[in-house]
């Protein structure tokens, strides 16, 4: 009897970008995977094993061990890193070094800041709180949409530069991350970019990817639930 089950395991939740990147990177390069759930907030005891810092996604690969650290990584650019040299095609990671350098930057950049403004200033206080029965934070989310996030999107928009990718004119773990950080606003409030034409333009085209839309679908499934319409910010 053949083990019908997929090497790579994702631990975690779609609702985390950081686990819909991964996701995505997988569907990009059909690499079969499954996602095990995961409450990053109460999780079990082996789960903080394998991730040191108490954050999802971890990858594990089945291939190398079934149990324990082995055969685990955690952290989402690693995890990534770790699926191109395995599944080398379609490349991810730009082949030209400072086009790679630039591609590792924006993801860099969408994991920590974009993922601080949008996730922490806004998808936290209106989804935790929704799903304690509490009062969405809508002050501190219109705060974030305010005056976090129009810096971050400037950089990107510079960046772009009227291009359709960020690196090196292809398809790049660069367009995925800032996609899938950016849709974690678009599960609770309305992203209006028209400020931004070329990042508009690149978001839209990066939601309509089946690998990008499918992983959101499934979180967009979860916040629905509590929260039937995104809420406008400005
Ligand atoms: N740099 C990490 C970030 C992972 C991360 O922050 N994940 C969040 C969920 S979206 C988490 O696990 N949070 C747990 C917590 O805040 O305690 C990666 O790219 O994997």
């Amino acid at each position: 009897m053949t083990d019908a089950r997929p090497d790579l395991v994702i631990y975690g939740s779609p609702i985390s970008p950081f686990v819909r990147k991964v996701a995505g990177v997988c569907l990009t390069k059909d690499v079969p995977y499954e996602v095990e759930a995961i409450n990053v907030f109460d999780p079990p005891a082996w789960f903080r094993d394998i991730s040191p810092m108490k954050r999802i996604p971890v990858l594990r690969d089945r291939s190398v061990s079934e149990e324990g650290i082995a055969g685990t990584i955690a952290d989402s650019s690693a995890i990534c890193a770790m699926i191109e040299k395995k599944h080398p095609a379609p490349a991810l990671y730009p082949e030209d070094p400072m086009a790679l350098g630039e591609a590792l930057f924006i993801e860099e950049y969408a994991d920590t800041a974009l993922a601080m403004a949008g996730g922490l200033g806004i998808f936290r206080p209106i989804f935790f709180a929704i799903s304690k029965g509490e009062e969405p934070g809508l002050d501190k989310a219109r705060d974030a949409w305010a005056n976090q996030l129009p810096p971050i999107f400037d950089v990107l928009e510079m960046r772009l530069g009227g291009r359709e990718f960020f690196a090196s004119g292809a398809l790049s773990i660069a367009d995925i991350t800032v996609a899938c950080v950016l849709m974690q606003v678009s599960l609770v409030a309305e992203t209006p970019l028209a400020k931004w034409p070329g990042l508009a333009a690149h978001f839209a085209a990066m939601q309509a990817l089946p690998a990008v839309a499918q992983p959101f679908a499934a979180a967009e499934r979860i916040v629905r639930r509590a929260l039937p319409t995104p809420f406008d910010l400005t």
